[in-house]
């Protein structure tokens, strides 16, 4: 059993499908033949069968879900019935979508582009995956609303809150926004704010519990936490906490406190803090991205997901949070800065990964991130910045919005991020430093992993199941010249 959601897609619209490396996702690949007048479109979508939708001359492929109703593909095909592409900024959801419209073809993100999409206009039409991976090295035609993926795949994605439409018998290719960052500030009354913060994050859990089980991912910070305590309140089936420690560190006294305090069945698991590293292939191999810093947040998330017993599980996650509340950057006190660095990660985030299916599909899993509800952070982005820092606090809406479902404890614990409460940023620094490398060239060593990484496991569509990192890990050391960053 998988997922009840479809998470991949591999397409070939009047031309074959992509034919390099095989979807790091796990689940059964079921096969996709259409022929809308005279193109077809052939594949595979994976796994599921919620993912597609066909009526006469219109198919809508679906990777990912829709949280403006029941329905996946056959919601978007009926909403696109009546609006075309302007669906797209009407429905909201964690998905990618391609649509056949008889000879046009659109493609299409979520306003987070949290369903990485990527294509190849090659001659005669279109190549599209929802991982870089699956394309063999090659080159493609240029198209409006994508950008050049890193690493040598020669591939292009669609941009976060974009669709793309191509007509596939000649003709330019147009793109429109579905949805841009806010770039305005509101200076709602406080107690409004906190209403207003409650009741989206609220409807954001609500939307993504489906009617089951469901597991949360707890530090026992505040952004789990009260995705915890709204899962407990609003869930159907039973909510399990899993907290993930290493010999370096864990959180499990605060992960605890709460899930006591809710009542959820709660599960630690404890790992080498090397081997969190060690798996820096699969994390690679789940975002296909080469930043580093992103990749010490997301490592403990893939090996927790890894790590989960009994799948596959719909997982809820606080992660996201800390970027329109400015949680990253607790310690900055002044409001102008604060709302700076709000509005560059609004900016950058595009492209980064980080909230990827991929990183739990790797092991079976449906992964979902609250925060980045499209209602809840259009909201979050918009307000006022002394409502983020307030009375000296960090993230001061939330806390406030969240209190009373929440320890004490919990509402005022000040923030830990993952990669420093799992140790994975020292256990890494450690393990170069102990191959000789000097301090300051550590970050840069990093970053020369991480490509080294990509270039194998996306570039090339090795496994990352057979990739020994502590090599890659030792001839970056030896081998390559860094420069101090
Ligand atoms: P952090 O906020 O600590 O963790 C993100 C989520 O991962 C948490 O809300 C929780 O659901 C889960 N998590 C964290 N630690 C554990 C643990 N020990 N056991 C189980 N689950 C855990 C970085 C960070 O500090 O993560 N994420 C930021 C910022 C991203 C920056 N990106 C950007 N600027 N584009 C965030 O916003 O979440
Ligand atoms: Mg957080």
């Amino acid at each position: 059993m998988a997922t009840p959601v479809t998470v991949g897609l591999r397409l070939g619209i009047g031309a074959a499908p992509p034919s390099g490396a095989a979807l790091a996702i796990a689940g059964e690949r079921v096969p996709v033949q259409i022929t809308a007048g005279p193109t077809t479109l052939r594949g595979e979508a994976v796994p599921g069968d919620t993912g597609v939708a066909v009526e006469g001359g219109l198919a809508v492929l679906l990777a990912g879900e829709l949280h403006s109703g029941p329905g996946g593909a056959q919601l978007l095909l009926q909403t696109w019935q009546r609006y075309g592409p302007a669906a797209l900024r009407l429905l909201q959801g964690r998905f990618a979508a391609v649509v056949l419209d008889g000879d046009r073809l659109t493609l299409a993100t979520d306003h987070a582009g949290s369903v990485p999409l990527y294509v190849r206009a090659v001659e005669g039409g279109l190549q599209v995956a929802t991982e870089a991976k699956a394309f063999a090295a090659g080159r493609s035609a240029a198209l409006p609303g994508t950008a050049p993926v890193p690493g040598p795949a020669g591939v292009l994605r669609v941009r976060a809150g974009t669709a793309v439409t191509v007509p596939l018998g000649g003709g330019p290719a147009a793109a429109i926004r579905t949805w841009r960052p806010p770039e305005h500030r509101e200076a709602l009354p406080p107690d409004q704010a906190v209403t207003r913060v409650r009741e989206a994050l609220e409807a954001a859990v609500s939307s993504r519990i489906g009617d089951g089980d469901v597991t949360v991912v707890l530090s026992g910070g505040i952004d789990s936490s009260a995705v915890a305590a709204l899962a407990r309140r609003h869930a159907r089936g039973t909510v399990t906490t899993v907290s993930l420690g290493t010999d370096a560190g864990d959180e499990f006294d605060a992960a605890r406190l709460v899930a006591d305090h809710l009542g959820t069945r709660h599960e630690e698991l404890r790992v080498r803090s090397e081997d969190v590293v060690g798996a820096l292939a699969w994390a690679v191999a789940a975002t296909e991205i080469v930043d580093a810093d992103v990749l010490e947040y997301l490592l403990p998330l893939v090996v927790l997901h890894r790590a989960l017993p009994a799948g596959p599980r719909r997982v809820l996650t606080g992660y996201g949070a800390d970027i329109p509340l400015g949680g990253m950057h607790r310690t900055e006190r002044s409001l102008a800065p604060l709302d700076a660095v709000i509005a560059e990660d609004m900016a950058t985030f595009d492209g980064l990964n980080e909230m990827s299916p991929v990183i739990g599909a790797v092991a079976g899993h449906w992964t979902t991130h609250p925060y980045w509800d499209r209602t809840l952070l259009d909201l979050l982005v918009r307000l006022d910045p002394g409502l983020k820092r307030r009375e000296g606090i960090d993230k001061w809406v939330l806390r406030r919005a969240v209190a009373d479902l929440l320890p004490e404890k919990t509402v005022r614990r000040p923030k830990l991020g993952i990669h420093e409460g799992s140790g994975t940023t020292s256990t890494w620094t450690a393990m170069l430093r102990a191959e000789g490398l000097p301090a300051e060239l550590v970050a840069a060593a990093k970053g020369a992993m991480a490509t080294a990484i990509h270039a194998r496991v996306v570039g090339l569509g090795e496994s990352p199941e057979g990739l020994d990192v502590g090599e890659v890990l030792r001839g970056t050391v030896a081998g390559k010249r860094l420069v101090a960053r």
